[in-house]
């Protein structure tokens, strides 16, 4: 179970990420999201897999940051409406890690798995 203390500290992350000038945002708590969570129009990412745990979603086309959120290194599975999405992790920027397309929802591959660290949302 998650204490009451880390649920306030990923409220505050939550919050900063909103000031922010692009990224993703969390919400839920984990084991609580689904993939009905994800607000129409949105690329959703899960901390589980099959739309579970941390839920957040790109708050802009193109670039969304995913490190400096809760779900650093712990993306699983996705969900996107009209637009597809791109994975990329810092470690090889050329290449992307993971492509999911339009009205779809996902689990990553498990060499997929908890590697994204941005991700370029097509609008
Ligand atoms: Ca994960």
């Amino acid at each position: 179970m998650i204490s009451s203390k880390s649920k306030m500290r990923l409220t505050a992350g939550a919050g900063a990420l909103l000031l922010a000038a692009g990224g993703i945002v969390a919400g839920a708590s984990p084991a609580a999201a689904a993939y009905s969570d994800c607000p129409y129009g949105r690329v959703c990412v899960f901390e589980g897999w099959n739309g579970t745990g941390l839920i957040g979603w790109a708050t802009q086309c193109g670039r969304n940051e995913i490190v400096g959120t809760p779900l650093q290194g712990k993306v699983s599975s996705v969900k996107t409406h009209g637009n597809g999405v791109t994975f990329y992790n810092y470690n090889n920027p050329w290449f992307s890690v993971a492509e999911v397309g339009p009205w779809t929802q996902t689990n990553l591959s498990p060499k997929e798995n908890d590697s994204p660290d941005w991700m370029y949302v097509d609008c």
